[in-house]
């Protein structure tokens, strides 16, 4: 991966990463061609005019902050996570652990039945018949997000395939449309944390009180899947790592969907796009909210490289594994740690 030099501007004392935003209202051989570029150099973008209707963003975004904002003893009746349901601090099964609060949610139309019960199982709407309707709000409001964000992730794949001039423009999509799909949404909340510098003498930010450190809200990792399709409030907290290890804050958007490339799609690519290591701080004065789509094949799916990226210079990176073996790989992991090098070839 080349990481160009990023056009860097100053936003709250930090020095924030302008991404390429990608409008695909455009011309589609001039997008597909950005894409490309943008995986190349970045292995992260954004993307506008999304087709992502903005009432159905709008509430997902309500419904969520509406779940977060209950008491924590109503949120723990959503499960702790298991890897679905309700967790805090809490990250996978490793013993990570990090300032967040979240929602992890199988977009599988059944289980999606099953949480929403769960997410709106709110004791105000208990009295009369109303904890049904709030259910059926819940659920129309996810399932309507899900089928937006898989739409947009579908079209990403075609998209990149076009750009790489993969003949098979429908190769990686695919597996995204797939009924077995093993894709989830993960609903991620960073409350405000005040930090209270112990060193006043010390700390850098000694004249605000309290000053703005940040804390780990969701540390340094690389997503498993081939794409996530990310979106948050206007509150920063998103970093990711280029080429020479420094940690670059990304502007935050609501207008637009950050796009980034997963371990999947690296190994589909044969090693040509980066899945990019990211991480998210928390905030000292506000909440943050994200909803992550993880693009992700059915199970039993073998990833392979399309022939076209492969030749006598370029030979096969990877050995071929199906998704089920990877995922298993991944959550047998610590977060931080890097798991396509357990796949390269000898
Ligand atoms: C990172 C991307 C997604 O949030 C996630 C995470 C999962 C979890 O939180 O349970 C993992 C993490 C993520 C990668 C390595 C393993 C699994 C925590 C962890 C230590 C839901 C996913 O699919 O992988």
């Amino acid at each position: 991966m080349v990481v160009a030099s990023p056009t860097q501007i100053h936003s709250e004392k930090l020095l924030a990463i302008e991404l390429p935003t990608i409008d695909l209202s455009g011309d589609r051989s001039v997008v597909s061609s950005l894409i490309v570029k943008a995986c190349d150099e970045y292995g992260f973008f954004k993307v506008k005019n999304h087709g992502v209707p903005h009432d159905i963003i709008a509430k997902m975004e309500k419904e969520g902050f509406n779940f977060f904002a209950k008491p924590f003893e109503e949120k723990q009746k959503a499960e702790m996570a298991k890897p679905f349901g309700y967790g805090c601090k809490n990250i996978g099964f490793r013993g990570d652990t990090g300032e967040v609060e979240y929602l992890l949610l199988s977009t599988n139309p059944l289980s999606i039945a099953e949480r929403s019960e769960t997410i709106s199982n709110d004791p105000a709407n208990f009295r009369q018949e109303p904890k049904l309707e709030k259910a059926k709000e819940t659920h129309s409001a996810l399932s309507a997000y899900i089928e937006a964000v898989r739409e947009l992730a579908c079209e990403l794949l075609d998209l990149l395939a076009e750009g790489l001039w993969v003949p098979d423009r429908s190769v990686f999509s695919r597996l995204i449309r797939d009924v077995d799909s093993d894709s989830i949404i993960r609903l991620n909340h960073y409350p405000p944390m005040p930090m209270l510098c112990k060193d006043k003498e010390l700390c850098e930010d000694k004249d605000s009180s309290p000053c703005n450190q940040n804390k780990v809200g969701f540390g340094e990792h690389s997503d498993p899947q081939i794409l996530t399709i990310l979106r948050s409030n206007d509150v920063g907290g998103l970093q990711i790592s280029l080429n020479d290890g420094a940690w670059v804050p990304v502007t935050p958007d609501p207008a637009t969907f950050c796009i980034n490339v997963g371990d999947l799609l690296q190994a589909m690519t044969n090693g040509r796009f980066v899945s990019v290591r990211h991480k998210a701080l928390t905030n000292s004065h506000k909440s943050r909210m994200s909803m992550a789509y993880f693009a992700a094949p059915p199970p039993n799916a073998r990833i392979t490289v399309p022939p076209e990226m492969i030749s006598p210079t370029k030979p096969a990176l990877y050995k071929p594994f199906t998704w089920a073996e990877f995922k298993k790989t991944a959550f047998a992991l610590r977060l931080g740690d890097s798991r396509l090098g357990l796949f390269r070839m000898e």
